[in-house]
């Protein structure tokens, strides 16, 4: 029989003082649960002075914020906190650090990042971490060239795919990313005024076939064990530092999902600024996006091959141009992902602030058509965009 139960505050500090690794675990007194997010219960260990300590974080059999008629595997805790320590131990800097985990009870302790700010929200009022997107890349690079083929023995690897088999959160992102938005379904959220819009994009015979592929390369090609869900609410940000949190969607995955994933939430901001900030903030804070857009792949792409030229040992993969033409088809599906991150998070189930929080409605609606025809462009231009400031060009060009 299962020892899961449902944690209350109570639960959580008990827990935080058998796991928690702290000297002092009888001065640990308090939880407030902070969970904000789609799927968990989220709780914050204060002691006695106030000061947070750890946080205890639980899977609930559902996704939270929709309720019991959407169940959901409480697996997904042990592929979170799996998933966050294989990144771990490639890139301790900018990970969270996990404490303890129990599969069964589907909770892990964390370590505490009370003095971080999550990078949406900060993004939101127009606030830039100049260094944010460069460490973003150099988690990437680190995570997902240390689980691909070019470093892992092929053997081993199969049985990490294996171990991070999660056909059930993949599911979500198969549907929200790639099949929702496109047809009319219950879990889409968007004013009527969009409408026109969104039709024209669903009679995009072009921008259909694009996303096919794209969820084609989702199904089928397991690079490397992804994050899954690389957006700004999975980000803290510190002046200077960065760690990656709730990796609950990870899985061997298209090694383009992850870093096109947070190329979407940028642009997302990218998009949404002029309804958030003043005139002058917006046009500063979208050169800022497009730095660090700039800044993000460039990090990724030139980490990814230095450790290509350092570690690589199988002989087929150590040819010389072979992890430049890798990194080609990377960028291509990074392009392709990071468009349907933009038409997801406009029209589909989770919307994001840096849209929906501009209150003006006209502008709102300008903002969103942005978002919608930026990644509709991206989705079926991406084969022909070389490079970064190919990219960037054409955004500009885009408005
Ligand atoms: C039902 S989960 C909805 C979304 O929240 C997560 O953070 C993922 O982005 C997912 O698509
Ligand atoms: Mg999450």
């Amino acid at each position: 029989m299962s020892r899961y139960y449902t944690f209350n505050a109570a639960d959580a500090v008990e827990y935080a003082r058998q796991f928690g690794g702290v000297d002092d675990p009888l001065s640990l007194i308090t939880a407030d649960e902070i969970g904000d997010g789609n799927l968990n219960l989220v709780f914050k260990i204060r002691d006695t002075q106030g000061i947070s300590r750890v946080i205890v974080k639980q899977a609930l059999p559902y996704v939270r914020c929709v309720g019991e008629s959407w169940p959901l595997t409480i697996d997904r805790s042990r592929i979170e906190a799996e998933t966050l320590i294989v990144h771990y131990e490639h890139c301790p800097q900018h990970t969270a650090r996990v404490i303890h985990h129990d599969p069964e009870l589907a909770v892990m302790v964390q370590e505490d990042l009370s003095d971080y700010e999550i990078w949406r929200g900060e993004l939101v009022k127009g606030k830039y971490y100049p260094q944010a997107a460069s460490q973003l890349g150099e988690y990437l690079a680190q995570s997902l060239f240390h689980t691909s083929d070019l470093y892992q023995n092929a053997e081993h690897k199969k049985s990490e795919v294996g171990r991070f088999l999660n056909p059930e959160l993949c599911l979500i992102t198969e549907d929200l990313f790639f099949t929702d938005p496109y047809i009319e379904h219950e879990r889409n959220c968007y004013d009527a005024a969009l409408q026109p819009t969104v039709d024209e994009l669903r009679a995009d015979i072009s921008l259909r076939i694009a996303v096919g592929d794209l969820k084609q390369r989702f199904l089928s090609n397991a690079e490397a064990l992804l994050h899954g869900d690389v957006h700004s609410g999975s980000i803290f940000v510190a002046e200077g530092r960065l760690k990656v949190i709730d990796a609950e969607f990870g899985f061997y995955g298209p090694i383009g999902f992850d870093p096109g994933s947070a190329m979407g939430n940028l642009l997302l901001n990218y998009c949404g600024l002029p309804g958030l900030v003043a005139t002058r903030e917006a046009a500063d804070g979208r050169e800022q996006r497009l730095q660090d857009l700039r800044d993000l792949w460039l990090s990724f792409s030139e980490r990814f091959l230095q450790l290509a030229r350092d570690k690589t040992q199988d002989l087929a993969f150590k040819i010389p141009g072979y992890a430049e033409h890798y990194l080609k088809h990377i960028w291509h599906d990074a392009v392709g992902y990071c468009g349907s991150e933009l038409i997801r998070r406009t029209i589909g189930f989770s919307n994001v602030a840096d849209l929906k929080n501009i209150a003006d409605q006209e502008m709102r609606h300008e903002c969103q058509r942005h978002a919608l025809s930026l990644g509709q462009w991206l989705i079926i231009t991406a084969p022909q965009i070389d490079d970064i400031e190919g990219l960037i060009a054409r955004i500009r060009q885009n408005g």
